[in-house]
């Protein structure tokens, strides 16, 4: 675990790559089938199973006190209209915050809160802040990896209980563009 000594890292802005990274894990169709609205489009295309999405997070201690990072990198494509997308969350605590810094390809930042929803483009160079109770889910919305930066406290939950409810009341497509 790292995190209490000054360390110094380096992220690949073309592949999203972390010289530091503690975990890297890979969501293919199949881990996340259920979520995507057109289910017809989701069974046609289970044999291919495409990569969806990538994080790649350095083994920063879970202390209250740290900041964490890491790094997500989502590939390009659509199921039927809707663009390839993380899963999305809220956090335990509800109160934690957190900012993305686009490092390359175009994406959109989808959040839902007390039934309003916000969409925001992410172009490199962008900052969101997702901010307290938000339910959010990033969208690569380009014809290139989407990868941003992702910083916040280092001790808190992801809860993606909502999406097995009624998930977000919006969703983007190709018609969002
Ligand atoms: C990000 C997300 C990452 C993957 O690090 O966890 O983009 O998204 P899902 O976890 O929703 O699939 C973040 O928002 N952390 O809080
Ligand atoms: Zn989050």
């Amino acid at each position: 675990m790292i995190g209490k000594e000054s360390f110094a890292d380096k992220v690949d802005f073309k592949t999203g790559e972390l010289a530091n990274c503690g975990s890297h894990n890979k969501v293919y169709l199949n881990d996340i089938k259920t979520l995507f609205k057109d289910q017809e489009e989701v069974q046609k295309r289970l044999d291919e199973n495409p990569l969806i999405y990538e994080t790649f997070y350095p083994d920063i201690d879970t202390n209250i006190m740290y900041v964490f990072y890491g790094v997500t990198k989502i590939h390009p494509g659509t199921i039927g209209r809707e663009f390839f997308m993380t899963k999305g969350h809220l956090h335990i605590p509800e109160q934690i915050t957190e900012m993305y810094l686009c490092l390359s390809g175009r994406g959109m930042l989808l959040e839902q809160k007390d039934n309003n929803i916000k969409k925001t483009v992410m172009e490199p160079g962008t900052i969101t802040y997702v901010g307290e109770s938000s339910f959010h889910r990033t969208y690569n919305i380009g014809k290139e990896p989407f990868i941003f930066i992702v910083a916040c406290n280092a001790d808190f939950e992801h809860d993606y209980s909502l999406l097995k409810d009624d998930g977000f009341l919006e969703i983007v497509t190709v018609d969002d563009l």
